[in-house]
């Protein structure tokens, strides 16, 4: 019998601005910190950049219009704040809003709902340049620029999120410095891991007050799946930690209104937590429609040292990491699809009366185009079965999950790996810009059209 999904279900898929667009210095758009990052020698391999990335920028139209032949629901992209607001403050670009504007219009003409993130990672670089998100005026500009972009695409966009994993900006950008802006101070990355919360707060309520009722507000966390080596107290107390300083330090701002405790505890000695004013934690409470979930593989630890730099502040010395067991995607990312039913079941109970979108999930490998220009991706195709079976189990468990947005639509700007890991349905030959479907594509336009998964 096949495992068949709700009516209504969301079949999407994502991409974000940086890694696609290009268009980098064109209409008015200035440099994020990934311009200035990627430019930096021995940031990302190959010295690769998004300058021209898969040239979305202007090809937008036949890119709605794959989209529209795999039959997708929705689609999810992200704005660049620098195209949008090229300063981080002050008056609207209008060409950079024409775009993201003609961008909407396409999917909509395509039958297909908008759903835009407002920041997947490209600070503008003059706001990195005053503090960046260490800075509380960081997450006030954010506001700003949340309200500037709801008066201007307001109508046509059915869902907005605030941020795309902040887990990633604070502590893989100014913790262990993998990104952008490479900064490594633990205190920063808690600092900005907070006005990355505000941030969200703020705009969030910017946002309510702009756009149409009918619209809806999310934000999109990388949640871990995190699973102790052991039942030993010991490395039960390593997952605590890392469960604190990688999900509670958002879920209990935003959907409860308080700083986990422990995570205070664990961290005395990198900061007093002094930058949290009265009246932050309800304005990060502040209501939302949908939690997004990234997930892509589980994280298990024990009780030991990890390898340094750790992008977890406060568990240097008390936490390991483990390979989790199972074959392992282009990224040497374990295949694991259990731990995303086990996400999202604790969400379930943790958060009663959250809806769930499951906003990235997808896998790297090593595609090309075989003589006939054909691409197969059985791997792929496996990983996405596997994945959507468990998100399948998890409706069938009680979860509220909404909807599926398969990482990613076309091949990309894979942050510090450059273009060197493949992670699209559509293949692009950057040389040429030609776009082919992969396997896993043709696959995946089956499902929407079944409704799920052939079993
Ligand atoms: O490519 C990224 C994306 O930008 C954010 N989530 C994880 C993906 C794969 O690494």
């Amino acid at each position: 019998m096949n495992a068949l999904f709700p009516d209504g279900f969301r079949w999407g898929a994502a991409t974000a601005a940086y890694q696609i667009e290009g268009a980098a210095a064109e209409d008015g758009r200035t440099p994020s910190i990934w311009d200035t990052f990627s430019r930096t020698s021995g940031t990302v391999r190959n010295g690769d950049t998004g300058d021209i990335a898969a040239d979305h920028y202007h090809r937008v139209r036949e890119d709605v219009a794959l989209m529209k032949e795999l039959g997708l629901t929705d689609y999810r992209f992200s704005l660049s704040w620098s195209r949008v607001q090229p300063t981080g403050r002050g008056p609207v670009n209008q060409k950079g809003l024409d775009f993201y504007r003609g961008l909407a219009d396409e999917l909509l003409d395509a039958g297909i709902r908008p759903v835009a993130t407002l920041y997947h990672w490209d600070l503008p670089q003059e706001l990195e340049d005053a503090g960046g998100w260490p800075e509380r005026e960081t997450a006030e500009r954010f506001a700003e620029y949340a309200g500037l972009a709801a008066e201007a695409l307001g109508d046509r966009i059915a869902t907005w999120t605030t941020l795309n994993e902040p887990w990633c900006t604070a502590f893989l950008g100014y913790g262990s410095g993998v990104h952008a802006p490479g900064r490594t101070d633990d205190a920063a990355a808690l600092r900005a891991a907070h006005h990355l919360n505000l941030g969200h707060g703020l705009a969030a309520r910017a946002l309510r007050a702009a756009v149409p009722a009918s619209a809806e507000l999310s934000l999109t966390l990388n949640l871990h799946s995190i699973r102790p080596v052991s039942s030993s107290p010991e490395d039960a107390d390593a997952a605590r930690r890392i469960d604190a300083v990688a999900n509670r330090i958002f879920l209990d701002p935003v959907f409860h209104g308080r700083l986990p405790a422990d995570l205070v505890e664990d961290t005395t000695g990198i900061t007093d937590w002094a930058f949290v004013r009265d009246g932050d934690l309800e304005v990060i409470s502040t209501p939302i429609d949908s939690l997004g979930i990234n997930y892509y593989t589980p994280t298990v630890v024990g009780a030991g040292v990890s390898e340094s730099p750790s992008p977890y502040p406060g568990a240097p010395d008390r936490v390991r990491f483990e390979p989790a067991p199972g074959s392992r995607t282009a990224m040497d990312w374990p295949v694991d699809a259990d731990g995303l039913h086990e996400l999202l079941v604790r969400l379930r109970d943790e958060l009663p009366g959250v809806p769930l979108m499951i906003t990235e999930n997808g896998a790297a490998y090593d595609d090309y185009a075989d003589p006939e220009g054909a691409v197969h991706d059985p791997e792929r195709v496996a990983y996405l079965d596997a994945h959507l079976g468990a998100a399948h189990r998890a409706l069938a468990d009680g979860v509220d999950l909404r909807g599926y947005f398969l990482w990613s639509l076309l091949d990309n700007f894979e942050w510090a790996y450059g273009y060197g890991k493949r992670f699209g349905i559509v293949h692009v030959d950057f040389a040429s810009q030609r776009r082919t479907p992969k396997d896993s594509a043709r696959w995946y336009a089956e499902v929407i059209r079944r409704g799920g998964l052939a079993r």
